[in-house]
């Protein structure tokens, strides 16, 4: 669950038929939320962020280093709004449950060396969790999810050099726990979420060019478990999961960073959206 993805940063990339959850987007941290200018660069994140069992939407603007979290999916200002440690317009948002107490916070991942900076509350303040791990090297791309299903969310990176996933099953330096390749071709941003609400979350690959998604439900090489086509399907819209309606599985939404439209489905399936609102915060 829990992915965001910048403009930039998605279109980096994955050649596979699944991905994962991931997140991107450029950011940095700052002194207060940047005002005027056009900063449509916003890249989406999805969490639970107060715990209440539904994940909801978030946006991290990386010319300012802020989140700005909402709590519920409907049109209206943000929740929540905040920066976190010193940033980078090369860091990548991601979020996840990182202590397994129930509640999604954020993170950065830097791509330029590998570390993540993980934060256990919505709020201002240093990083709780810095560290880097062995396998991939620079220019990975983070993805997010409980690759083992014991509660907790853990980071992983895409390679895109090498086609490569290495995930981790701790938030701390050491190596991959996971280490494979998806099995077929194919281009698009990875995401990852626990599609057959079983507990585990997986990976995933949103093809932006098209709309197609296909997912896997182990986190092993092998062809897609499901596929279908998300709409409406937009040049630039990026691809985000979550829990939307709390049944326990994630499912898939499309962000519109250019006017902050939402679309968000309930069930990995063809279909409309049963969810569309508008999320932008920044004005
Ligand atoms: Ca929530
Ligand atoms: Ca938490
Ligand atoms: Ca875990
Ligand atoms: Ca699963």
């Amino acid at each position: 669950m829990h992915t965001a993805c910048s403009p930039t940063a998605c279109s980096s990339l994955a050649r596979f038929a699944f991905a994962a959850s991931l997140l991107i987007a450029p950011g940095c941290g700052g002194g207060g939320p940047a005002s005027g200018a056009p900063q449509k660069g916003v890249s989406p994140v999805a969490g639970d962020w107060n715990g209440d069992g539904t994940d909801t939407l978030g946006v991290y603007d990386p010319a300012s280093g802020f989140f700005f979290l909402r709590n519920t999916n409907t049109s209206g200002q943000a929740d929540l709004t905040f920066s976190f440690g010193a940033g980078s317009l090369a860091f990548l948002p991601i979020a996840g449950d990182w202590d397994g107490d129930g509640d999604d916070s954020l993170g950065v991942y830097d791509p330029t060396n590998g570390y993540f900076f993980l934060k256990n509350t919505n709020t201002p303040g240093d990083a709780d969790l810095v560290f880097r791990f062995g396998g991939a090297g620079a220019g990975g791309i983070p993805v997010v999810g409980d690759w083992d299903g014991d509660g907790d969310d853990s980071v992983g990176i895409y390679d895109p050099s090498s086609g490569f996933f290495f995930l981790k099953n701790s938030n701390a330096a050491g190596n991959a726990d996971l280490v494979f390749t998806p099995s077929t071709g194919g281009a698009g941003d990875e995401i990852g979420g626990d599609w057959d609400g079983d507990g585990d979350d997986t990976l995933g690959l949103y093809d932006p060019t098209n709309g197609n998604v296909f997912l896997r439900n182990s986190n092993s090489s092998g062809s897609p478990d499901v596929t279908f086509a998300l709409s409406p399907s937009r040049t630039g819209f990026l691809p985000i999961e979550g829990d939307w309606d709390g049944d326990g599985d994630d499912t898939l939404g499309l962000y519109d960073p250019l006017t902050g439209g939402v679309f968000l489905k309930n069930t990995n399936a063809n279909g409309a959206a049963d969810v569309t609102f508008l999320f932008d915060p920044i004005p």
